[in-house]
């Protein structure tokens, strides 16, 4: 089964850390541990330009002068982000020209800005690319070896100079470059969870980076800075307030302040999407109502939608939350989901503008399932909504959980453009305190073969129009950064940010080839340092749901989303407790879904729907979403299923203990400051496995009535 090939991660990983400290004996470039390199705080991410090590040699003699001609902004950064990136790796000031060629010229622009690029023949080639793709060559032009970056589009210009850049920091060769890409989604973008008033909804990073107060005065020098991270990366937009939308953003003071962000992102090619309040036309409009189908309310959003393109002419969208916990919506008016995303989409369209309505809404009526609730009500409104609407989907049925399935309307909806959301920050996976990498878990889904026509319709084949073509594709990720010196609170959550916008860029590539990307632009290129950390990243999502919640366990967890919480069985809403997932009794534990249960199954199509309904067949890595099993139900290895669960628990908590130990072991080869942030916070993430194994398995203790044993303690 293509589905289970890559959900089964062997838990053992003893001995690792011992064997990683051996390696460590033999360092390389003559580096000590007393060496280490100079402090760093992080702030610079994955874009520090430092010399890529023994790869520095070769470059000097390929790289000896920047060729930038056109005059726009976008060009302008190009040029100064190729002074900063090539002089920092080289280590010496690179000439730059606009238009004379010399031997080892990069020249970078597209036929329109460059007389150099247009004299090339790049024709076809450069066009299949795309306004965001671009190609890279090393060639000659009158006798001299030079490189040429090139686009149709200045974005794509500009991504294809980050993309050399990127060769270089991760020491990959620069010569007999025959490079094309493309983005394979068009929407590539982050969902920022920020308040008006500075907090940040699941953020661990410190406040907003947004300074409402002071724009559109004062323009903070980070603005610019994220826009650049992003787009080193490919992300094209984002959406700077929460979802739990306030209405005042579309006051036109807010607006002026969005208004003054977006000029800053747009040399950047980062287009502003605002999240909104579907009860705006009441709140701040003035209306008595908000129904999509009153005359007046639609009024409001086309008066609205022509205001902000006066001020932002790229402006990309509205995103809503509606009908979903307390948010208002269309159905407040007896409309559907449909009737409420047109009237907005019908305001924007004139203008290019898009709604992306999120498909994350469980009302009860709907079906006591939580899990089933979405796709029984975005499928039957297949065909209604108009042309420029988005559902966006987060990747499992339920919430952002350490493993969920795929969610079923990825493969199910065939008329309505899907958009995937994915959620770099951490809610459920350790927030900004677990190092947990969480490109394993999007290869994971992006690779899972939704079957919707015939085997090999993955999901990530899938959402990029593959399996069937759709008006308009995308990836959302909700993020975290904020005002944190390192910006993401943990050094390895930078890592997600990096990763999800490198998938969504290109759902093809691997969780390993991005890790190794960002560890080598952000923490060093000593190669066996390199191959140390990449290891501690491809297992640790896999350590963090052992020791939290293994073989498809989920939503053991407080309020925090931190923290273990089993016995919470109290809520205004059922599906905001453990208890109703768990279901915990004498008898077995875990939710069914089959036919003799609530039939989730069902939404999935064959055979997936047949693996998932068998206990033989489904993973167990998914065993407890999909079946309710005895606690003495045999698992493949041979223990029973209390046996299995004390297993993973006790390996996830000891394997969490080798990753500090693995760690410990880098000291001298990674800066003292980062090293010792994160080693702290591996220090926690340690104590606070214990908890969690000791908690969960404590609780489920008093329905098994067998004894807690550590059976992969001599393993
Ligand atoms: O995961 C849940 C979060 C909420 C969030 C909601 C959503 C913005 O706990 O904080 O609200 O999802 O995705 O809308």
């Amino acid at each position: 089964m293509p589905m289970t090939r890559r959900t089964f991660v062997a838990t053992s990983v003893a001995g690792l850390a011992g064997a990683s400290a051996a390696n460590m004996a033999g360092l390389a470039w003559g580096q000590t541990a007393a060496q280490a390199p100079p402090d760093e705080d992080g702030s610079r991410l994955w874009l520090r330009y430092a010399p890529p090590g023994p790869a520095v040699e070769g470059y000097r003699g390929v790289v000896r002068q920047i060729v930038v001609q056109g005059g726009s902004d976008t060009a302008g950064v190009i040029r100064e982000e190729l002074v900063d990136g090539l002089g920092g790796m080289l280590g010496r000031e690179v000439p730059v020209s606009d238009g004379d060629v010399a031997e080892g010229a990069v020249i970078v622009g597209t036929p329109e800005n460059s007389s150099i690029v247009a004299g090339l023949d790049l024709g076809l080639e450069l066009s299949g690319q795309g306004t965001e793709g671009f190609v890279i060559r090393s060639t000659r032009i009158d006798g001299r070896p030079v490189t040429v970056v090139a686009s149709v589009g200045e974005i794509g210009a500009l991504y294809g100079a980050y993309h050399f850049l990127r060769l270089m920091a991760t020491a990959r060769p620069i010569t007999g470059l025959a490079v094309a890409e493309r983005p394979l989604v068009e929407i590539r973008m982050l969902n920022h969870w920020d308040n008006l008033d500075g907090s940040i909804e699941r953020g661990y990073a410190g406040r907003s980076l947004w300074q409402w107060e002071e724009l559109p005065d004062v323009v903070s020098p980070r603005y610019r800075e994220y826009a650049r991270a992003n787009a080193s990366v490919g992300i094209n937009g984002a959406s700077v307030n929460n979802v739990n939308a306030d209405a005042r953003i579309l006051t036109p003071e807010y607006l002026r302040k969005v208004a003054a962000l977006a000029d800053v992102w747009r040399p950047y090619g980062v287009r502003m999407y605002l999240s909104v309040n579907f009860a705006a036309p009441v709140a701040v409009g003035g209306l008595e109502t908000a129904d999509p189908l009153d005359d007046g309310v639609a009024g409001y959003w086309t008066d609205k939608a022509a205001e902000i393109y006066s001020l932002i002419p790229d402006f990309g969208g509205f995103l809503v939350k509606a009908n979903s916990e307390g948010q208002p919506g269309p159905k407040d008016y007896g409309r559907t989901h449909a009737e409420g995303a047109n009237v907005m989409a019908r305001a924007l369209a004139p203008h290019g503008g898009r709604v992306i309505w999120r498909a994350f809404i469980y009302d009860p009526e709907v079906d006591p399932d939580r899990a089933n609730r979405p796709y029984i009500e975005f499928m039957r409104l297949e065909g209604d909504f108009e042309p420029n609407v988005l559902v966006q989907i987060k990747n499992g049925a339920i919430d952002f959980q350490p493993r969920e399935p795929f969610h079923p309307l990825f493969g199910g909806l065939r008329e309505t453009p899907a958009m995937a959301e994915l959620q770099p920050t951490q809610e459920y996976l350790g927030q900004a305190r677990h190092l947990v990498y969480l490109g394993t878990m999007w290869e994971e889904f992006l690779t899972s073969d939704t079957h919707a026509e015939g085997p090999g319709s993955t999901v990530g084949r899938y959402v990029a129009g593959d399996v069937w073509p759709m008006r308009v594709t995308g990836m959302a990720g909700v993020t975290n950064p904020g005002l944190d010196a390192n910006w993401c609170g943990h050094h390895f959550s930078q890592s997600n940010w990096y990763a999800f916008a490198r998938l969504a860029w290109n759902h093809e590539q691997t969780a390993e080839a991005v890790a190794d990307e960002w560890i080598r632009q952000t923490l060093t290129h000593e190669p066996e340092t390199v191959d140390v950390i990449r290891g501690m990243m491809m297992r640790s999502r896999e350590i963090f749901v052992n020791y939290t919640m293994p073989c498809g366990l989920h939503h053991l967890i407080g309020g925090d989303h931190y923290a273990p919480m089993p016995q919470n069985a109290r809520s205004s809403r059922p599906s905001w407790t453990a208890t109703y997932y768990h279901q915990a009794a004498a008898d077995g534990v875990g939710f069914d879904r089959t036919g003799t249960g609530s039939n989730h199954v069902a939404q999935y199509h064959a055979p997936v729907r047949d693996m998932f309904s068998s206990v033989e067949a489904c993973p167990e890595t998914y065993l407890l979403w999909f079946h309710r099993l005895g606690w003495d139900h045999e698992m493949e290895s041979g223990r029973t299923l209390w046996e299995e669960l004390c297993a993973r628990y006790h390996q996830g908590a000891r394997d969490a203990a080798g990753l500090e130990e693995t760690w410990a072991s880098l000291e001298g080869r990674i800066d003292a400051r980062r090293h010792r942030e994160v080693a702290e916070r591996l220090d926690e993430q340690v104590r606070h496995a214990g908890e969690w194994r000791d908690q969960i398995l404590g609780y489920f203790q008093q329905f098994s009535g067998m004894d807690i044993v550590d059976p992969t303690r001599d393993a």
